[in-house]
């Protein structure tokens, strides 16, 4: 048997995993976070935090008061009560109360103090553009990828107006109305003068596809997205599989974009909960099976909320090159399930996947979720590389360095944009190190 990697070389590859993955900066293909432009839509702070529909969630199992009770409070209130309920009556054990712990503790908060008060003072002295620099830095976050959707009254007139854009802010451009809910959102492409009907007639197929057209190029969209009930399924004759079919997938394949696919979400299973009320169920991997099948020059994104859905999306990966599957999304952003779902992809995918994904709604966020996650993928994929070097396989510091740029958002560049192949990712990385003080 060849003689194995010496455990002193074995050591310094794995330091070089962890410093990479600590070093590299991170594309965050998928958060709910906004461009400084957007003003007040740019949620950050203590207080946006510690509401963050996550924790609401949490805190209602605490509370005995009624929900409507919560909801008539202020924000500072609910904060408040959240703090009180999930942070002193409760130790902050979850990962949603750690990661505000994380946070503050990053931003060089001593949260030993448990001084709210001191806390809200601190955040209140920032200017929003710099604190978003200022946090991307420090969570080594080197592009920030929105939600952006047409059908959102607030965002709307935001692009209507034009903005400068900041250069570390990507788009995506989220359809759900379009596909979940036709007959209503019928009446807004119409009342914006698109010509279409209730009807899917070939005229309002047109006329959907010169709204997606309009809306791709307003914001520069890198992909279409649109998150499924768990009860999805294709083929079938829905108004959602159609206008997919009809309307979406053509306009990916003529712009070269992918389409994002989210299943398994339950909107509204305890309404009550307002925002933090939406469930999990499993979905039908085979339906996402026959629908890539059927579309093969189209590329797909899918990442599914429900636990038992991961392995059939890797071995569907497997199929399918023309899928790329991304994140721990949700319910799944959970340590415990992002290592078992990062152990299974990369021994299933290699590295052509993209492990994570902030989701984040609060900018500070970032610095939790990136934090949280580096940890668990250094781990990970330290313990694959021990395994590959129990061969006599040697990865050396370079290839370990590109494997990290891969899956922080280097594989999935290249698969939204395969046409700028290397150039993208290498540019994109590379701005990232020139940003870096004191780089060469
Ligand atoms: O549909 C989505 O993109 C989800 O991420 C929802 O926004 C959800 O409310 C969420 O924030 N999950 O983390
Ligand atoms: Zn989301």
């Amino acid at each position: 048997m060849v003689e194995v990697i010496s455990s002193e070389r074995s050591e310094a590859v794995l330091a070089q995993v962890r410093q990479a993955v600590k070093q590299t900066p991170v594309y965050d293909v998928h958060t709910h976070l906004y461009d400084p432009a957007f003003g007040d839509l740019l949620l950050y702070g203590i207080d946006d935090l510690l509401v963050y529909h996550y924790l609401v969630a949490e805190g209602f199992r605490q509370f005995d008061l009624p929900y409507e009770q919560f909801w008539s409070l202020s924000k500072e209130q609910q904060a408040d009560a959240i703090w009180d309920a999930l942070f002193i009556k409760n130790s902050p054990i979850s990962e949603s109360c750690r990661g505000v712990l994380t946070t503050l503790n990053l931003l060089g908060l001593d949260v030993k103090k448990r001084d709210l008060k001191n806390v809200r003072k601190w955040f209140a002295d920032w200017d929003k553009a710099d604190y978003t620099n200022h946090i991307m830095e420090k969570a080594n976050v080197g592009s920030i990828c929105m939600t952006n959707s047409p059908f959102d009254d607030l965002e709307r007139p935001v692009w209507e107006q034009g903005f400068d854009r900041h250069h570390g802010f990507t788009s995506a451009l989220r359809i759900d109305p379009l596909l979940l809910d036709w007959q209503r959102t019928s009446e807004s492409l119409a009342q914006w003068e698109y010509d279409v009907t209730p009807e899917l007639s070939d005229k309002t197929i047109a006329g959907i596809r010169h709204f997606l057209e309009d809306w791709t190029r307003k914001i520069n969209g890198k992909y279409l997205m649109v998150s499924l009930p768990p009860d999805f399924c294709y083929p079938g004759d829905s108004e959602c599989a159609r206008i997919m079919e009809s309307a979406v997938l053509p306009h990916c394949r003529d712009h070269g974009l992918p389409f994002a696919m989210m299943p398994g979400v339950k909107r509204g299973v305890n309404p009550l909960l307002k925002m933090a009320g939406d469930g999990v169920s499993k979905a039908c991997v085979t339906s996402f099976s026959h629908l890539i099948s059927a579309h093969p020059d189209n590329n797909f994104l899918i990442t599914a909320l429900s636990r038992e859905n991961q392995y059939e999306l890797c071995v569907a990966a497997r199929k399918f090159r023309n899928l790329h599957i991304f994140g721990c999304w949700w319910f799944t952003n959970i340590p415990y399930l992002i290592n078992e779902i990062t152990s299974m992809r990369l021994e299933l995918l290699g590295l052509s996947f993209t492990p994570q994904h902030s989701d984040a709604r609060v900018l500070d966020q970032i610095l939790y979720k990136w934090s949280h996650s580096r940890e668990i993928i250094a781990d990970v994929l330290c313990d694959k590389y021990t395994d590959l070097m129990k061969t006599g396989w040697e990865p050396t510091p370079n290839e370990v360095q590109r494997d990290v740029e891969s899956l922080f958002g280097g594989a999935f560049i290249k698969f939204c944009e395969p046409n700028a192949g290397e150039s993208a990712t290498a540019q994109f990385f590379r701005r990232q190190q020139e940003a870096v003080p004191g780089h060469a």
